[in-house]
């Protein structure tokens, strides 16, 4: 079994609280934010064992903490992590990430690559987490400056757990031995140093110095979302549809359905392919019991009813497409939307006037393994899945990125597989960090010592 109190809350459940606050920050004044880590801030930071524990008294506030390379250096921590992605950082990487906008396009604290560090500030309103702020804040004065902050918010109402395209999100996220207590159909166990440093099957679990057991690496991205462009683009290509026997606005959304894999509701499209079936969305015990194969005489390699090849469930999971036997890319995911709605004007003029979308966090114990894979060696690949009928079922159509150019799916319009769909994307990046999230101990030795 995992040790909980050694492992920040954020890494394998995720704070899951209606609001949360990422600050970023430089460090000016090591020394001190040492003492102050130590002493102050240390107590307020949440670890997994907290979190699970339904008798503990809960803090208003959740606090979590990471550290990019510069920071950590300049805490006087070089030992070798052996992550070169997280030591050259985000920014010199955007390049290969194939990232739609250009680094000095980002949001600018990002773009600067001044990041030492990230509080991720979580709770029930935002009154508690600008407490929590202004007290963390004023013990480090000067100590630390701000580089950029990001408010996320799940959305509310109705759409309470989409994204902003409208999507039920938070469904599938992999089982962790020696930690979940439960498995769901469908729901991949895997080890877990494949999101923890220094555990079984982090590939270098036995070369990391000993103070990495039990922290994990931290991508974020701020991935904004450009959601009444998204909704007219699928209109425009439904009208041109020859399929009667839907509205347009069903094409529309069966679309949609089929660029994610799933329904709005969250219902996987390889269990109802053709209309939605809600109630199988929020059901653990059905909404991950899949695997895109199905009996005889279907064929994996060629039929694309149930579910395109390049659906983005199915590049960053590819389930039997590669045997069901792929546990070592699989990343704990923990973000959460932020910007607020789209407003009338904006669907009016179908543009975005206000900036929304997802900050993303994903967890693993290395990210060329984990973030890194997804997005290059999945996302991004063109010929991935491989092995199919068409060789090239192309760009994941929600994040996969071409630099500047248009990305191309196929297999999404269910009339006719062979005609790609091109586009430019409606996810564009504005920046990221790559972070390390250390074991409670770690925090106190080396990091504060
Ligand atoms: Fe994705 N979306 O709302 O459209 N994602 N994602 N993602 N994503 C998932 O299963 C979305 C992004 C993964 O096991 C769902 O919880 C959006 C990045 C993985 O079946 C939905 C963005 C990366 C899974 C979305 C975005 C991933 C997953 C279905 C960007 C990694 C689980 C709900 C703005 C590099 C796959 C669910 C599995 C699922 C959306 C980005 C990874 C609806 C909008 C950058 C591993």
């Amino acid at each position: 079994f995992l040790p909980l109190d050694e492992i920040q809350g954020d890494i394998l459940i995720g704070m899951k609280k209606p609001k949360q606050l990422f600050f970023f920050y430089n460090i000016q004044d090591p020394k001190k934010f040492k003492q102050v880590l130590a002493k102050l801030i240390y107590p307020h930071i949440t670890t997994t064992s907290q979190l699970i524990c339904t008798t503990c008294p809960q803090p208003k506030a959740l606090l979590n903490v990471a550290w990019t390379s510069k920071g950590l250096n300049k805490l006087n921590v070089f030992d070798n992590n052996l992550d070169p992605f997280f030591n050259m950082g985000q920014v010199p990487d955007a390049n290969a990430l194939g990232d739609d906008n250009p680094p000095q396009n980002w949001v600018p604290g990002l773009y600067m690559d001044k990041t030492d560090g990230v509080f991720l500030i979580a709770s029930k309103d935002w009154a508690p987490i600008d407490t929590l702020l202004a007290q963390i804040l004023s013990w480090l004065g000067t100590s630390i400056v701000e580089v950029h902050r990001l408010k996320g918010a799940h959305r509310t109402g109705i759409w309470e757990g989409h994204e902003h395209f409208g999507f039920l999100d938070g469904i599938s996220q992999p089982a962790v031995a020696g930690f979940a207590t439960s498995i769901f159909p469908g729901q991949s166990l895997i080890l877990p140093g494949t999101i923890l440093t220094g555990e079984i099957g982090d590939p270098f679990e036995f070369s990391r110095p000993s103070w990495m057991k039990w922290g994990s690496f931290l991508a974020f991205r701020q991935l904004q979302q450009f959601v009444p462009e998204f909704d007219n683009y699928l209109l425009h290509e439904a009208s041109a549809i020859p399929d009667g026997s839907r509205t347009v606005q069903e094409r529309a959304d069966l679309l949609g359905a089929r660029m994610i894999g799933r329904w709005k509701s969250g219902t996987p499209t390889d269990l109802a392919p053709d209309f939605d079936i809600p109630s199988i969305g929020p059901d653990f015990n059905l909404n991950n019991d899949f695997d895109f194969d199905h009996p005889a005489p279907f064929n994996l390699a060629a039929d694309q009813s149930f579910c395109p090849f390049s659906a983005h469930i199915r590049k960053i999971r590819p389930r039997a497409d590669q045997g069901n036997s792929n546990f070592a890319n699989q990343i704990m995911r923990a973000g959460i939307p932020y910007g607020d709605d789209v407003t009338d004007v904006e669907w009016d003029s179908n543009t975005t006037k206000y900036e929304r979308g997802l900050a993303f966090v994903s967890y693993q114990s290395d990210i060329s393994s984990g973030y890194r894979f997804q997005q290059v060696a999945w996302a991004n690949d063109v010929n991935f899945v491989g092995g199919k009928i068409d060789p090239t079922p192309g760009f994941d159509p929600i994040f996969g990125q071409n630099g500047a150019g248009p990305i191309f799916s196929s297999g999404i319009d269910y009339t006719d597989p062979n005609h790609d769909l091109t586009f430019m994307s409606f996810v564009l990046s504005r920046g990221g960090e790559y972070l390390y999230s250390p074991s409670m101990s770690a925090i106190l030795n080396p990091v504060a010592a």
